[in-house]
């Protein structure tokens, strides 16, 4: 199929002055019609999306349509004669039950939802499913009144009633022009939670959460986390809520994490409910951010949308960057930027150096949905908050104020966010571009001699790129002795190929600190010595930097034992070892850390990241080296975790907060470490913290750590953990993925027969991710078993996907994009894969994925 190109857009032929859909809804059959009052804006015919979906009817201004006045493909409805200002009615049929894709309209849990982001729409109805055409949407729904007591859309309530037949319907309006991508539509029976948020202008707001019945005491702290956001845009954006009610509604089958309709969010029930007993941790963090996100979406996608697909940075990057800043105010500063960053070079570096390397703003793409990646969301946000670091706070809210002026109601682009910044501060942001254009991690060297320092950019060829260009670069950094800093912070901004710059002062034993609070989203060569890391380790004033020494420490020397392993050598990393335990010693036992940051500290770097430092690497020896670090680190600090374990020990009521969280973090730290060392307390302490757990966190790291530890005890404490928790899918989920990621006593086959249990369903994205997406990126044992049966497993799983949910299937083969990094019989089996995924007939999705992976 042709791609879609950047370069090719035109605005829309017509303008929707308003649209008005009534649906009847019906499990198996509903009907769709769809008003549309249209003014032309240029020549040619109107061109209408829709996919899945059976015409019955077309009229103009209440004449039907005869089936020679327009064409109709498997995508497309052309009307050719269309008069300069009409009123067209389309009706249309479609099957909600039988939509597996979760696209459009479609039935979780006996309810009907809908998901319209990207191009959902057009499984609807037939309409111009494109971000740039806006219009004020009235929506009927009608449906069997026991079955669906609840009916919801965008907006306002406008009026309810009954309909024959033991039916009812609801009509809603919502005021604000929006895309078809921002609908939504909801009916059946919930339980809800419901609460109100004043407005800064006074305002009340009812705020109502729909759950399955029984949940709603868990939506408790995502209706928390949503006021905390609703204030907290007011004041650090200044930007209020517009519509008289908000609404989110929880589903089980999602293919995303959540949607920011308009007025009407719809989440995936894994990011919106929680409790102490059922959730951890991660996941209430996870949920405030993304509850956040949503509810940020509401200025930063809705009422300023994108032109066309090629933006989605504009509104993702953005929206990213607004919730991290949220969850480094309430959580921390220092630690949401250390994990923020440890994802982002997961994840976004890994892609940015792989087949599937684009910019932040593609230029072309066959699907969309295959573009929701983490370089348009995780580095889009560091571009924005590059932005904040070049212009400094101030003019950069001032831009932020002038964008949202003077683009408000509009679909824009990039080029018009950047020059929001201009106009308001006056400044050249003209060669900023390029970090929206060019792909690739740019690499900054650092060489220093005694008075100053010489910074250089380069950026290596991606696919389809082959120059580059120098774009500028804040690179925060500072002095720091043996005693702590010998100067102040600096800041070079770096806008050529290289720069040299004095040194504060001249100081022969001195280390450099350099891209403090990871300034720009870079690899660094800093040309420190181990000496220079553990120095920073212990005395650099800025905690990202301080940690990311570690960090690097722990990488070298997984780097050095994968080659080790790799070659049936000895490792040699005594003195390395001895150093870095020692260091992560000194920072566990500080007062001056708190227990969020001491838990970050000791964990190492994944199996993801030494692959990225090596070339041809078998992944099973760097899972090796691994295992072989915590085991070491285990070891030496054995006199250390004990009484730090039991020190963390906390015995007050559950609560979620940042506090109690980095206890329970650095407690369960210490438990892993101590099972990895099998320190003869290890099992027993484990066992006990499983079976007297009172929360998630506890009780799923005491199971994992017995995982870990294997023996007769692990199955008993699945089982176990499977009785208690059978009636909530959501830690049923939990319970796939302790499998998934575990070296399982029967290998491939204990997978398989995982596939085959009662409680899998392969319908559900979230039980499929658990189980098949776990498996794939956190088991590099048995995934990257070279006998090849995981990537046997994997593919087949794929497949099945792909023939009900592209769009996940999609997503799933992903982690193979990891293969160019892996030792060359491991290249060979993966190619293999990904050629039978070819050789299948895969949907698009699948198609442009495992087609781009294979290069
Ligand atoms: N803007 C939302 C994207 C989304 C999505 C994309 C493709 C397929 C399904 C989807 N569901 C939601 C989510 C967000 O970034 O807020
Ligand atoms: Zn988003």
């Amino acid at each position: 199929p042709r791609p879609t190109l950047l370069s090719d857009y035109t605005p829309y032929n017509f303008s929707l002055d308003s649209v008005t859909l009534d649906f009847d809804l019906r499990v198996e059959a509903t009907q769709v019609t769809t008003t549309l009052s249209v003014s032309r804006k240029a020549g040619g015919p109107m061109r209408l999306n829709g996919e899945g979906i059976t015409l019955k009817s077309v009229s103009i201004d209440g004449q039907i349509l005869a089936r020679k006045d327009y064409q109709l493909t498997q995508t497309e409805l052309v009307l050719d004669n269309v008069p300069d200002n009409c009123v067209i009615e389309i009706i249309t049929q479609c099957n909600p039950s039988q939509n597996a894709t979760l696209m459009g309209l479609y039935v979780s849990g006996g309810r009907f939802c809908t998901q319209c982001e990207a191009e959902g729409f057009r499984r609807i109805t037939y309409y111009p499913d494109r971000p740039d055409v806006l219009s004020v949407f009235t929506v009927k729904i009608t449906a069997d009144k026991s079955k669906f007591p609840y009916l919801l859309a965008n907006g306002n309530m406008t009026d309810n009633g009954e309909a024959p037949g033991g039916r009812h319907f609801a009509v809603w309006e919502d005021p604000f022009p929006k895309p078809c991508y921002l609908f939504a539509l909801v009916a059946g029976d919930f339980d809800i939670l419901e609460d109100s948020f004043t407005t800064m202008s006074g305002r009340d707001i009812p705020l109502t959460i729909y759950v399955d019945r029984g949940d709603a005491p868990r939506a408790d702290y995502a209706m928390d986390a949503l006021k905390r956001s609703m204030r907290w845009d007011e004041t650090a954006f200044g930007r209020e809520y517009d519509l008289d009610r908000f609404m989110i509604v929880a589903v089980r089958d999602f293919n995303f994490g959540a949607m920011e309709n308009k007025g009407l969010n719809i989440f995936n029930s894994s990011l919106l409910l929680a409790d102490g007993p059922s959730a951890t941790d991660m996941n209430f963090e996870r949920i405030e951010s993304v509850v956040a996100h949503e509810y940020f979406h509401n200025w930063t996608g809705n009422r300023i949308t994108c032109r066309d697909w090629f933006q989605l940075c504009l509104k993702e990057g953005f929206t990213v960057f607004r919730d991290q800043e949220f969850s480094a105010d309430q959580r921390g500063a220092a630690v949401q930027r250390i994990k923020d960053v440890r994802a982002l070079r997961a994840r976004q570096f890994a892609e940015d150096a792989g087949p599937l390397a684009h910019p932040v703003r593609p230029s072309q793409y066959e699907k969309i949905d295959n573009f929701y990646t983490a370089t348009i969301y995780e580095k889009g946000a560091e571009l924005i908050r590059m932005l904040k670091t070049l212009l400094g706070a101030d003019d950069f809210r001032k831009g932020c104020d002038y964008y949202f002026e003077t683009l408000d109601g509009t679909a824009a682009t990039v080029e018009q966010f950047i020059e929001s910044f201009e106009a308001a501060t006056d400044r050249d942001l003209s060669q900023f571009m390029l970090w929206y254009e060019q792909a690739g991690t740019p690499v900054l060297d650092v060489k220093r001699d005694s008075s100053s320092v010489t910074f250089t950019q380069s950026l290596r060829a991606t696919p389809g790129q082959k120059t580059k260009r120098p774009m500028p670069m804040p690179i925060k950094w500072q002095v720091i002795g043996k005693d702590g800093p010998v100067s102040d912070p600096q800041m070079t901004v770096l806008n050529g190929a290289s720069i040299t710059v004095d040194l504060p002062n001249d100081r022969p034993d001195t280390t450099l600190s350099v891209l403090q609070d990871f300034s720009s989203p870079v690899r660094i060569n800093s040309r420190n010595e181990t000496g220079d890391y553990l120095r920073l380790m212990g005395g650099d004033p800025n905690s990202f930097n301080r940690w990311d020494a570690g960090q690097t420490l722990a990488t070298k020397l997984l780097s050095t034992l994968t080659g080790a392993i790799e070659s049936g050598r000895m490792p040699r990393v005594d003195t390395a070892l001895r150093d870095y335990v020692s260091a992560l010693r000194a920072t566990l036992l500080s007062p001056d850390f708190d227990n969020n940051f001491k838990a970050l500290t000791l964990s190492s770097p994944s199996v993801m990241t030494i692959l990225q430092t090596r070339k041809a690497s078998d992944p099973t020896a760097a899972a090796l080296a691994v295992d072989w670090l915590h085991r070491a680190i285990g070891d030496r600090l054995r006199g250390d975790l004990l009484p730090l374990y039991n020190d963390l020990q906390d015995s007050g009521p559950f609560s979620p907060d940042a506090a109690a969280a980095g206890r329970r973090a650095l407690k369960n730290a210490s438990l892993a470490l101590m099972g990895a060392s099998f320190h003869p307390q290890a099992a027993p302490l484990a066992l006990e913290q499983f079976n007297d757990a009172t929360n998630m966190t506890d009780e799923l790291s005491a199971l994992v750590t017995l995982s870990q530890l294997g023996g007769r005890r692990v199955d008993q404490s699945l089982s176990r953990f499977y009785e208690k928790w059978e009636h909530n899918p959501l830690v049923i989920d939990k319970w796939f993925a302790v499998q998934a990621m575990r070296k399982l006593p029967g290998g491939i086959h204990d997978l398989s027969d995982l596939t085959e249990h009662s409680a899998y369903d392969r319908r559900n994205p979230n039980r499929v991710r658990a189980l098949v997406g776990n498996f794939a990126m956190s088991n590099p044992h048995m995934f990257h078993n070279i006998d090849g049966t995981g990537y046997d497993f994997f593919t087949a799983q794929i497949l099945d996907m792909d023939s009900r949910n592209p769009q996940v299937a999609a997503r799933l083969a992903g982690a193979y994009e990891i293969w160019p990094k892996l030792d060359k019989a491991r290249q060979a089996l993966i190619q293999d894969q990904l050629r039978a995924i070819m050789a299948a007939g895969p949907s698009q999705n699948l198609s442009e994925i495992a087609g781009k992976i294979l290069g």
